[in-house]
């Protein structure tokens, strides 16, 4: 099915006008100073992604599809993420906020010129508009990048959000049992997945169980009040030593106030919602979690398979709820809510076997390496997937609540080292099937 090309231009323009809106509020909420400032050692200035987002979009929108010719001489090191570590950003020559608004902007009318006359068939950067998709996808993963920015500045809040997300008063299973067998990972049919998600390709999963919805944050304070960040026997070793040179005690941005704890979340401080999913705590915090609750974390094969495979057609989805593209009904994306929503909301956006919020919410960390898939191919760019591949990061899957729909996929891949836990994650947790009990 080749679908119409208008259709597609029209998608193309739609997904790149939707991350430039966000872009915007991100980068115009704040006044100069704190766009240039460093807010944390981990992330850039704000003022980096800007124009980061805009030299990408230059170099594979403008240059590589359009065969124009560089708007600035000698940006594109500057912008490079390899070449300078995030905590050196601050030091470059960067484009001041004006002269990145207006780049970006500059950039953007021209590619709109290119998307209008771009065929969007006959070579793999092309079909189905994927350079666009790619291009309003990276934009959309730097704003997420920039709302993680936010969540660490210090200081009166700047972000709204309209309304809190919806909760649900279901009863629910703790756990769900995923019959053994075999089912389809990746995709070679989602024409915007990015070249870690494919191909397609079968995977045996053993049965095994797993957790309805992410692990609370109650949950999580009686893995505190238990002890769990005292006893080196529930932690993987580097784990343990994390927690001993940096005294950890709990998830990041939390504090101990009298007799209960606290959040600071983009700008007020609360008290930690027990019925929220846990929030920024990294792989070794999770993984310590399920070793206490005497179980561990899903596989990456496990994750996809929970996600998307439907026993009774026997086929992956493309979202645990069909093949329908996110509404707001199904999940909690796109900045829509500055918070995960309480575990268990979301019945429309359940996986078929009744497994919720597997998207949005918050990035669940998997036991997983960041692996390639068997058949992978590096495209169209060795350093989005191909150079982090290895045992050094963790697969997280699902997508947080600052995740865009256009960036969020059953077959969606995200990694990170195991000691982060300044991301929007959290994680859920699974057992191996009782044998006895068959499937
Ligand atoms: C896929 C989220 C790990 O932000 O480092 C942005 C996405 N790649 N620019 C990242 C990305 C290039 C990437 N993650
Ligand atoms: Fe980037």
């Amino acid at each position: 099915m080749t679908p119409d090309p208008e259709l597609l231009r029209e998608r193309a323009a739609s997904a790149l006008l939707a991350a430039r809106d966000r872009t915007r509020l991100l980068t115009t909420c704040v006044e100069e100073p704190d766009l240039v400032a460093q807010h944390s050692p981990l992330m850039s200035p704000l003022v980096w992604d800007l124009a980061h987002i805009g030299n990408q979009e230059e170099q594979w929108l403008l240059r590589t599809v359009g065969g124009r010719d560089a708007l600035r001489p000698n940006i594109d090191s500057v912008y490079d993420a390899f070449e300078h570590p995030r905590a050196r950003r601050p030091s470059l020559p960067l484009l001041a906020p004006g002269e990145a608004h207006g780049y970006v902007a500059e950039v953007r009318g021209r590619v709109l010129d290119i998307l209008e006359h771009a065929p969007l068939h006959g070579t793999p950067l092309l079909d189905s508009g994927f350079a666009f998709g790619m291009i309003a996808q990276h934009e959309q993963q730097h704003d997420e990048t920039m709302l993680i920015t936010h969540q660490l500045r210090t200081g009166p809040p700047v972000l709204t959000e309209e309304e809190p997300p919806p909760s649900s008063d279901d009863v629910l299973p703790a756990e769900v049992l995923v019959p053994g067998g075999p089912f389809t990972m990746g995709t070679s049919t989602e024409p915007w997945a990015l070249d870690n998600e494919r191909p397609a390709h079968h995977r045996l999963v053993p049965s095994f169980l797993i957790d309805t919805t992410p692990v609370s944050n109650g949950a999580y304070q009686r893995f505190i009040e238990a002890g769990g960040y005292e006893e080196a026997r529930w932690w993987a070793p580097e784990g343990w030593a994390q927690v001993q040179e940096h005294a950890l005690r709990a998830p990041l941005f939390w504090k101990r106030d009298g007799g209960q704890w606290l959040r600071r979340r983009f700008g007020v401080t609360e008290p930690v919602p027990p019925d929220e999913p846990v929030l920024h705590v990294s792989w070794y915090e999770a993984d310590a979690y399920a070793r206490w609750a005497g179980r561990r974390l899903p596989t990456e094969s496990e994750w996809e398979k929970a996600a998307r495979h439907d026993p009774a057609a026997g086929r992956s989805r493309r979202y645990p709820w069909g093949d329908e593209d996110p509404t707001p009904a199904h999940a909690n994306l796109g900045q829509r809510h500055l918070r995960p929503a309480p575990v268990g909301s979301y019945p429309d956006g359940q996986s078929p076997l009744g497994v919720r919020q597997l998207m949005g919410d918050v990035w669940e960390w998997t036991a997983s390496d960041f692996l390639p898939y068997p058949g992978f191919a590096a495209f169209p760019y060795r350093e989005y997937s191909e150079v982090f591949f290895g045992d050094e990061y963790k697969v997280l899957r699902g997508g947080s609540f600052a995740v865009a729909p256009v960036a969020c996929r059953g077959t969606f891949r995200n990694w990170d080292l195991p000691i982060r836990r300044q991301i929007f994650s959290g994680f859920r947790t699974a057992r191996d099937a009782d044998p006895a009990a068959g499937a």
